[in-house]
């Protein structure tokens, strides 16, 4: 037997006792897609053994990510991980976890598992991949990205979406593969699906090369092929077979989920001439046959960072370098600023902070899934230009109407690094990108969604694009700041905290509509709005009775209803536009803000459920004014008239309410 096929078998007896040491995790895959892998680790993808961060090294993403044992087999032969590591598979605070997980297991660029998202996140980070080499030129931006597949991802919709678009942009350097075994949970995959999706892949202008994915001269033929396709983006469809080596169970889909019996495994060790009685065993000439290239490797590496070197003597690239790598916010951006008197709609500010930004933010990136007016990104768009196939300088991205691989293409350029990067549409639609949120939230990648039409006040298009339990929804998401700025140079402070994060992503929640702007020398600076939630303006004695909590076009509501009933009531009202930033205060400003025994009332146009949380859910003590049931059709004041969130119905309605309150106490 030749060393490969022995290193091959190797492979595949770790990955059976990984998961069957683990009591849990996936056989059947990572056994169909072992010869791809292992050919495309061994002998193409360009990395540092030394250093998984390289910035020039290819990307893999494993998008069949419960193919998890795979990864860590390989990445355990290149030395990243060791044998204690896949012992430790599926444990807790292990660097092998159930699903690949970025930032936790060196050398995995993406955390994958939701199936379809890692096909969006490798189309982005072939995206940066070609920008950047505009900017930086070839012989410091050179790379290829690979993805790895199956059936599961190419059901998801999502990739299909992200597979359009790589193939309209013509990414000639991202190269996938599908690992077509015919299995997946619930048996064949005829049961629930007849495409040919050869000719899908071709039909979205992509290079199909179709094999049989165990033939590993194949696999290189196709390797080198699709790496010579500079035009398009190529697939390789490889023909497998689940389980493939298996003694007894080769084709059977109930191997997809569950760890080999153990005679089934003592058996197919046997049939690949290695001792059944031998565990975890990575034997030294396998790992030294692996590791061949290593040398040739690190040469690679050391000769571009020379040429990094000598590049950065040049004090224009050098500029644009440090902007790039540090992912921060250049200091002389001319961000705008807006008077006192004027109505202006919060997504307004929007072009009027990414034009300038782009001037001197060379790797700014970003655009609309097909709103382009709505979301104020037209401006953006004719400045920087499309990114497309004939422009690779381009900086704009004319998603389509795709929110969701909007959301898992701007998830892959963040993982890529280099590129700072926005995507918009309706606040209603965050519901169609929200599985990428959450991975973005999980993964700390600071990517910006610019959500226009944040409420009711969209009026006249109806219940369907009226935003109502999706604030809450957002803020239900760990780690993703939900800003919503109460007027236009708060709009303006929202979105630099959300282009001056390095882990957070953001959503910033702007209006349709015209809001006042707020005279700040009677009011606190709009910088306040970095706290959360700050005083705007405070009890005007010492006696605190009512403290109003308010957020986004509801704040200069807020305002008039204190207007309204100053004679009556001493009252408190408190910008409100992020939880998250308010909750990261020191707690004594946070007690400031909350904990005093003032009447509490939320106001935002919105499901209530939630401001409890600041409010309190005391009967006597606290009201929550906000929309409990979808919106109406008509032009937004008649809609906001009819929820009651005027200044004269929330009036009465705090009124109503104190009288109720003062009887009780009676
Ligand atoms: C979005 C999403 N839905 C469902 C699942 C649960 N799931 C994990 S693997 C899988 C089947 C995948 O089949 P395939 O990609 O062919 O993997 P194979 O069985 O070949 O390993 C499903 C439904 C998931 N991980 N992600
Ligand atoms: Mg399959």
């Amino acid at each position: 037997m030749d060393l490969e096929q022995r290193s091959i078998n190797v492979g595949k007896a770790l990955i059976m006792d990984t998961v069957r040491n683990a009591n849990s995790g996936h056989t059947g895959g990572p056994l169909s897609s072992f010869d791809f892998a292992y050919v495309l680790f061994k002998d193409f993808l360009k990395f540092d053994p030394e250093n998984t961060d390289w910035f020039d090294r290819d990307r893999f993403v494993l998008s069949i990510g419960h193919e998890s044992a795979l990864l860590y087999t390989i990445l355990t032969f290149i030395g990243w991980l060791d044998i204690e590591d896949l012992k430790s598979f599926r444990q807790f605070g292990s660097k092998t976890p159930g699903h690949p997980e970025r930032g936790l297991t060196p050398g995995v660029e993406a955390t994958t598992g939701p199936l379809g998202q890692g096909i969006g996140n490798a189309v982005g980070m072939a995206i940066s991949e070609s920008i950047l080499q505009e900017n930086f030129g070839k012989d410091i931006i050179n790379h290829y990205t690979y993805v790895l597949h199956g059936d599961g991802d190419i059901q998801e919709p999502v990739s299909q979406g992200a597979i359009a678009i790589a193939g309209h942009y013509g990414l000639g350097k991202l190269i996938a593969y599908y690992d077509s075994n015919d299995a997946q949970i619930s048996g064949k995959v005829s049961r629930s699906d007849s495409t040919d999706y050869a000719a899908f892949y071709k039909s979205n202008n992509w290079h199909v090369i179709e094999i049989d994915g165990h033939d590993r001269s194949a696999i290189r033929d196709a390797l080198r092929l699709a790496q010579m396709e500079i035009s398009k983006p190529s697939v390789i469809i490889g023909t497998t077979t689940m389980a493939h080596g298996c003694a007894n169970m080769e084709g059977n889909h109930e191997t997809h989920g569950a760890p080999l019996p153990p005679e089934e495994i003592a058996a197919t060790k046997q049939k690949f001439r290695l001792d059944p009685e031998q565990f975890f065993y990575l034997p030294a000439d396998v790992l030294n046959h692996f590791r061949e290239g290593f040398d040739f490797a690190k040469q690679e590496v050391a000769a571009w960072e020379n040429s990094l070197r000598n590049a950065l003597n040049d004090s224009n690239f050098r500029q644009k370098w440090d902007i790039a790598m540090s992912g921060g916010v250049p200091q002389d951006v001319n961000w705008p600023s807006y008077e006192p008197g004027e109505m202006i709609a919060t997504r307004k500010v929007w072009g009027g902070i990414i034009e300038p930004l782009a001037d001197v933010h060379p790797t700014l990136v970003g655009g609309s899934a097909d709103l382009e007016p709505s979301n104020v990104t037209a401006g953006f768009a004719k400045k920087v230009e499309d990114f497309n196939k004939n422009n690779k300088s381009g900086r704009n991205f004319a998603y389509g109407v795709r929110e969701f691989p909007m959301g898992a293409i701007n998830n892959g350029i963040a993982q890529h690094g280099g590129l700072k990067v926005f995507g918009a549409t309706f606040f209603v639609f965050s519901d169609y990108e929200r599985p990428a949120l959450r991975m973005r939230a999980l993964q700390k990648l600071p990517v910006i969604s610019e959500y226009t039409h944040d409420s009711i006040y969209v009026g006249e298009d109806g219940p369907t694009h009226q935003p109502i339990e999706h604030i809450m929804a957002c803020r239900a998401i760990p780690n993703l700041l939900v800003l919503r700025p109460g007027d236009a140079n708060e709009a303006v402070v929202a979105s630099k905290i959300a282009f001056e994060q390095s882990e957070l992503p953001s959503a910033v929640l702007l209006t349709r509509q015209g809001l006042p702007v707020l005279d700040r020398n009677t009011y606190p600076s709009a910088e306040e709005f970095r706290k959360g939630a700050y005083i705007l303006s405070d009890y005007d004695t010492e006696s605190p009775e009512i403290s109003i909590f308010a957020s986004g076009s509801e704040v200069s509501l807020a305002l008039d209803v204190k207007a309204a009933l100053k004679d009556q009531f001493n009252i408190r009202v408190v910008n409100f536009g992020c939880w998250e930033l308010f909750d990261m205060q020191p707690e004594d400003y946070r007690a400031n803000i909350i904990h005093d025994s003032s009447f509490k009332i939320s106001i935002e146009a919105g499901i209530t459920q939630g401001w409890e949380k600041y409010t309190g859910n005391s009967i006597l003590n606290s009201l929550n004014i906000g929309i409990n049931t979808f919106g109406e059709s008509a032009p937004g004041k008649d809609v906001a008239e009819y929820f009651g969130l005027t200044s004269e119905a929330i009036t009465k309605t705090i009124l109503t309410k104190l009288d109720k309150v003062s009887n009780y106490s009676k």
